[in-house]
Order: structure tokens, then C-alpha cells, then sequence
């Protein structure tokens, strides 16, 4: 099965299932060897990861060059965070096009504008875009892809941009008109309540996705209590690893010795098996002519 029809069956299932944040090929492939059946493909921590912010400052092209990383690493689909497809309709659906040819199963974009804020910074102050013209990306999108199990998720903003139900049911139900595959519903309070009252009146019209950050006390039943088809641990891959290595930075500085630091951190076995530097040693056994 190719990932995007993988990606499309963990969506369409009444199941819930899990995807896990990653940000290069070495956090796709942990990952993956945690149990997980996909990644998201975080525009925050991509961006991060390479020390910019989460406004597109990273061009489309250098995100691009992380997921031939990310997909070569792995073999489960990638969900990718497309932001607002990097411009309009034609970026948008370049990018799709691009993205099949790395085998990457699906992307999600979002209805607000380029260059895009993160949804937890002044998300308020946020505009959205146009519904005719989101709706005309997600058209363009769906007619652009090669693969028919290719996955276009709609992000819909309305709750964080401080809108209310209505607009968030009138935007969903427009991106479902325009050939969305799923609804991303997305919420910046503290409790579930937004979503629980989405998903009620939204009763299955198409499957729902959502990210957990900001009410992360919720208890884990509550996704599948509420029909929710996929649920996305968008960026603790990347907060684990910089707590890590704050930690680890910060004490080698002040010792001045690997004394205390060796046996806190990854052996580098375990790092020469997740590159699978064994696969080379092997094929150099075979191709290399002794000399
Ligand atoms: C991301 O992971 O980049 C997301 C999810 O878009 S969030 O940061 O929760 O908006
Ligand atoms: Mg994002």
C-alpha cells in the first residue's frame, strides 16, 4: 500500500489514531521505532529546528529538503504542516505536486495568510483568509494530485482568530464542498470545550483532526468519546530534544569534563544504528575492491 493510501485509510477510520511530530530524518525514524503509524511533519519545528521562526522564513524549497530526509529515514506516511501552501492556488498546488514526488502522503493547509504567525502567538490578531479563495487552493490542490489517496487536510482558524462556532461550521462545511479530505479544527483554550461543541454539530460530515497542545489535560479517552479521527503530538519531539540538550550544554560548560555527562546521554552505538552505518559496512564488504 503507497503511504498516502495508508494515511488516508488512518484518517477515514472511525478509529482514532496518532501521529507523532518530527522534524528531520532522525526524529522521523524515532518516531517511527516508538509505534507510531505517521508523523507530522511540523511547520514550527522545522522551522525551529533550523533556528528561524514559525512565519515562513524558511522557504518552501528548504522544507522540502527536509522531508526527502524525513521520508528516505522512514517508511510510514508523513502528514505535512503545509502552512497556507507558501502563496495562492498555483503555490499551493506546486507544492502538492512536489510533495508526491517524495512520497509524502498528504499536507495540510491552513485558512490564513502568507507569510503565516503561529496559531499560539496573538492569534486573535490573526487575519484569515478569504473562503472563496481557501476554497479555490483546496479545489486546485485536489485537481493537481497524480495520487487519488493523496490527503489534503483544511486547517480551519476560525476559533483560534477568536470567531466563534458559526464560522468555524460555515468555514468546515466550505472546505468540505471544495473536496477537503479532512478538517483540521484547531483551538488555542486550555480545555476541550471548543472542539467538543465543533465535533457535536460537525455530527461525521467528514473526519476531524486535532492538536492537543494547549489542552493537553485532556484524558485519553476523550478523542475517541468524541469521533475524533486523528490526533497529531505536533512539537514534543522537539521540545524533548531542546530540554535535553539545554541541559546537556549547560552542564559541560560549567564542568568542563565528560566525567558527569557519558553515561546521561545517547551511547554512539545507538546513533550509528539509527543511521544503520552497519548497511554500509556491509556493502562496502561487497562493493569496495580491496586494493
Ligand atoms: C505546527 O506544528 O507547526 C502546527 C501546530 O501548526 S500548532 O503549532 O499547534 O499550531
Ligand atoms: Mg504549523
Amino acid at each position: 500500500m503507497n503511504k498516502s493510501t495508508e494515511l488516508k485509510r488512518m484518517i477515514q477510520s472511525p478509529t482514532t489514531d496518532y501521529i507523532m511530530e518530527a522534524h528531520n530524518g532522525l526524529s522521523a525514524k524515532i518516531a517511527e521505532e516508538a509505534g507510531f503509524k505517521g508523523i507530522w511533519a511540523s511547520g514550527l519545528s522545522i522551522a525551529a529546528s533550523m533556528g528561524v521562526r514559525d512565519n515562513n522564513e524558511a522557504s518552501w524549497t528548504q522544507v522540502l529538503d527536509v522531508l526527502e530526509f524525513m521520508s528516505d529515514a522512514t517508511t510510514i506516511p508523513i502528514l505535512l504542516d503545509g502552512d497556507t501552501g507558501y502563496g495562492n492556488f498555483n503555490n499551493a498546488r506546486r507544492l502538492l505536486r512536489k510533495l508526491e514526488q517524495r512520497q509524502i502522503a498528504g499536507v495540510c493547509i491552513e485558512d490564513k495568510l502568507f507569510p503565516k504567525t503561529n496559531s499560539f502567538i496573538k492569534g486573535e490578531a490573526q487575519p484569515l483568509a478569504p473562503i472563496d479563495e481557501f476554497c479555490g487552493k483546496i479545489k486546485a490542490m485536489k485537481d493537481a494530485q497524480d495520487n487519488s489517496d493523496f490527503v489534503v487536510v483544511a486547517r480551519a482558524e476560525a476559533f483560534i482568530a477568536g470567531h466563534g462556532l458559526d464560522e468555524m461550521l460555515k468555514r468546515a462545511e466550505a472546505y468540505r464542498q471544495s473536496g477537503a479530505d479532512a478538517i483540521l479544527a484547531h483551538s488555542k483554550k486550555s480545555d476541550i470545550g471548543e472542539i467538543e461543541a465543533f465535533m457535536k454539530e460537525w455530527s461525521n460530515r467528514l473526519p476531524v483532526v486535532v492538536v492537543p497542545t494547549k489542552y493537553y489535560m485532556t484524558p485519553k479517552n476523550r478523542y475517541r468519546e468524541l469521533g475524533i479521527n486523528m490526533v497529531i503530538w505536533a512539537n514534543h519531539n522537539l521540545r524533548a530534544s531542546v530540554k535535553a540538550m539545554q541541559k546537556t550544554s549547560r552542564k559541560l560548560f560549567k564542568e568542563e569534563s565528560l566525567i558527569q555527562i557519558e553515561n546521561k546521554v545517547t551511547p554512539l552505538e545507538e546513533i550509528f544504528r539509527l543511521q544503520n552505518a552497519e548497511e554500509l559496512q556491509l556493502a562496502e564488504e561487497k562493493y569496495l575492491t580491496a586494493v
